[in-house]
This record gives C-alpha cells, structure tokens and sequence, in this order.
C-alpha cells in the first residue's frame, strides 16, 4: 500500500475523475455570487482630461532609490530580482514554492502513515480541508461525495479513496483555469488591476510586464494608484526594468483622468496592451469602490469595450474574507478574472477551493514569489498536485 504511494508517477494516472461531469455539476454548482446592489449612487462625473501625459520619463535612480527606501518592501522585491537571472536558475517549480503550505502540511500528515479506509480518515480529511481554508460548503461536498462513494465499496482501500480526492479537486478548479487571451481586435486590450490593499496588485502588474514584454507585446502602464506615497514610482521601477512606458499624474491626481489619459496615449503609439493600476482599498468602503465604477466608466469613454479584463488580485493567506471581498468587487466593477497571489511560504491556498465554487470566476494567474518570474498561469492540476503529499500527487 505504502508502494503506492512512493510510486512516482501512476501510468493510469489517479487523476481520472470517478465523477461523471454531471455529477460533479450538481455537487458543485457554480452559482455567480448575488451582487448586492452599491449602497451608494455612484456619481458620474464628467472628466476634464488635462492634456495626454507624456509617458514618464524613465525615473532617475536615486528618486527610485529614495522612493525604495520608504517603501521596504518594494526595495526587497526589486533587491531579490537578479538584472539578469543566471542561465542555470530556471523557473522554480509550483511544487517547490508550495511546499510550505498549511494544506501540504496537513494533508501530508495522513499520508506519512498507512491509513484505513473508514469514517476516521474523511474525518480527518474534513478537518485538514476546513484548516486548509477550503470552506465549509465545499469541504462538506468533497466529503459527503466522498463518504457515498466509500458506503457503495468504490474505494478497495484508503489510497484509492486519497486518489479520488485528488480527481474531485482538480475538477473543482478545472472550470475555473482558464487562462487570459489578450484580444487581437481589441487594440490596446486594456487590463484594470482591482483589490484590496498589499495584496500584490503592483507586483502583479510588474511580472505581466515582463511575461507580455517576453511575448514581444507593446505595452503600457498606467499608474493610477495615485493615493498611496510611492505608488507611481515602484510601477515606474517595474516599468523601467522592463523597458515599458509608464503614464502618471501627480499624486493625488484623479484615478479615472490618469486611466483615460494612459488609454487615449496607448490609443495613439497603438499600444497592444494597457495594464491600469489602482489603489488598494477595502470592500468595505463604500466611496473609494464607486471609484471603481467611475474608473471604468470612464475608460469607456474612450473605448466602449475597455476595461476587456478586470483582474482582481487576491491574497491566497487572506482566508474566507477573499469570498466577501470578491463579492463587492464584483458587484462594484465586474470581474472578470482572478489572481491569487503569496501562494508561496505559508499560504494555506485553499481558499481557491471556494471562490472556485462560490463565483466561478476565472483564475488567471498565481504569484507564487515576489520575483518577475514568479507568476504562473492558473493551472488546476499543477496547483492541487503541489498541494497535495508528492507521492500521491506527482
Ligand atoms: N511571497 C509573495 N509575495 C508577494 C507576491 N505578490 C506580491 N507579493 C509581495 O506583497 C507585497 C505587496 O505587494 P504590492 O504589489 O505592493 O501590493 P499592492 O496590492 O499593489 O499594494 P497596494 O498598492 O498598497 O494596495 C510586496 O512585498 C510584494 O513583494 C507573491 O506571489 N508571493
Ligand atoms: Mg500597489
């Protein structure tokens, strides 16, 4: 039994789903969260576009430097990344920075033993997905389909039960892991970064810089996080890094004049790709995400299709708030795919469990790192596999 697991890769592999599609369907429905209404109008104000900014100047060092200094963690995220990565470092694997995880730790502890196949082991399969932060709802779907399963003598033993777990959360996310196709038609294809505060939104916008600059795709920043104090300059430095222009006001400028500014430039240079940044600001308030709907609304003026991506970024650490927090975006500005970022270190990563089941949303990207290169698109296997003990998973 315990060979099973040692084996390194099964030949039929144990990922064959035991759920019909339908089945899976009825289990896990992905019902688009209820949109509550804003509890405030949004106010639709007209903009005053001030001249078309100049892309930015690339910044001298020492203003980045300064603007680093204030910012420690910008100054590490730009300290760790190499100018040039070593020919030898290749891209670390999703297993290799997932290891850490709460969901790796817990799980793995019921495959260091040789379990028995009985109520024992989906209790304490339950408890490992409940700490993992999958979520109740979809915990008690795994397990009750689990449990089923179990009482009709499906599983000839415990590995075999661990297998079909495996099958069940691949297939929660495989509908959800569809990567992002950047529209040929739509020139520029505009993308608006939208979350919560330090959730990784910049940073997230610094590696689609370089994955679309390694793409030979022309691209532009807008730096519409106009709040927060060295906002503009650490786009800028990622901008520099990657040879792409940066538009931005002042600090304290209207977001929606640097993002109709930044769309009317990319318009003109026929700018394949505009990546908008936004300020964090919390679900919760009200004001700051009727921004949001101002934003976009304004966008539209310029092109009635843009935003064509609104990329919410999402802490993997932050839990079941990531579901509320979806929730409001969503209903403030509509979006229309996901990141899900910090899945590296101690992330319990099973909160994309939920919002794969609850929302249904697509999942682009997940930062596993702080480096350019520490992006991968969202692939549903992969991610379960690295979450998962590596004898049974790989
Ligand atoms: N470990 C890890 N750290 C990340 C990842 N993505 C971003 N970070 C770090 O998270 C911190 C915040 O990142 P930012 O990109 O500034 O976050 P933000 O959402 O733009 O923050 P605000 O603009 O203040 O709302 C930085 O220290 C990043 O290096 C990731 O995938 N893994
Ligand atoms: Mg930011």
């Amino acid at each position: 039994m315990i060979g099973f697991f040692r084996r390194k890769k099964p030949e039929t592999p144990a990922s064959e789903p035991r759920l019909s599609t339908e089945e899976l369907a009825a289990a896990f429905p992905s019902a688009p969260a209820e949109a509550p209404a804003p509890a405030e109008p949004v106010a639709v104000e007209p903009v005053v576009a001030e001249p078309v900014a100049a892309a930015v100047e690339p910044v001298p060092a020492e203003v980045i430097a300064a603007a680093l200094e204030v910012d420690a963690d910008v100054a590490q995220a730009v300290a760790a990344e190499p100018a040039t990565p070593p020919a030898s470092a290749g891209k670390p694997g999703w297993r290799e920075r997932l290891r850490g995880s709460a969901f790796a730790r817990s799980l793995g502890g019921l495959f260091s033993r040789n379990p028995k196949l009985d109520d024992d082991l989906l209790d304490e399969i339950e408890t490992a997905l409940i700490t993992a932060d999958v979520g109740v709802t979809a915990t008690t779907q795994l397990i009750e389909s689990l449990r089923r399963r179990m009482k009709a003598r499906e599983f000839a033993d415990a590995p075999a039960l661990l297998a079909a777990l495996r099958a069940d959360l691949i297939a929660l996310l495989r509908p959800v892991a569809q990567p992002l196709r950047i529209d040929a038609a739509a020139r520029p294809f505009v993308l608006l970064t939208v979350g919560v505060n330090g959730v990784g939104k910049t940073t997230t916008i610094g590696k689609l810089a370089k994955r679309f600059r390694d793409e030979n795709r022309a691209l532009m920043l807008a730096a519409g996080d106009t709040f927060r104090a060295a906002a503009v300059a650490q786009l800028q430095a990622w901008g520099e890094r990657n040879g792409v222009p940066v538009i931005a006001q002042g600090q304290n400028a209207d977001a929606a004049s640097v993002a109709f500014d930044a769309l009317q430039a990319a318009k003109a240079r026929g700018t394949e790709v505009l990546i908008a940044d936004t300020a964090g600001r919390l679900h919760t308030q009200q004001g700051l995400m009727a921004e949001l709907g101002k934003i976009k609304r304004v966008l539209q003026k310029v092109d009635p299709e843009a935003p064509h991506e609104v990329l919410m970024v999402i802490d993997g650490t932050t839990g079941q708030n990531a579901l509320s927090q979806l929730r409001q975006f969503h209903a403030a500005v509509g979006v229309t795919g996901l990141v899900v970022t910090k899945l590296d270190g101690t992330a319990k990563g099973g909160v994309v469990f939920a919002l794969a089941r609850e929302f249904g949303i697509p999942i682009r990207y997940a930062g596993i790192g702080e480096r350019a290169e520490d992006l991968r698109v969202f692939d549903a296997e992969a991610f379960v596999d690295a979450l998962l003990p590596e004898a049974l998973g790989a």
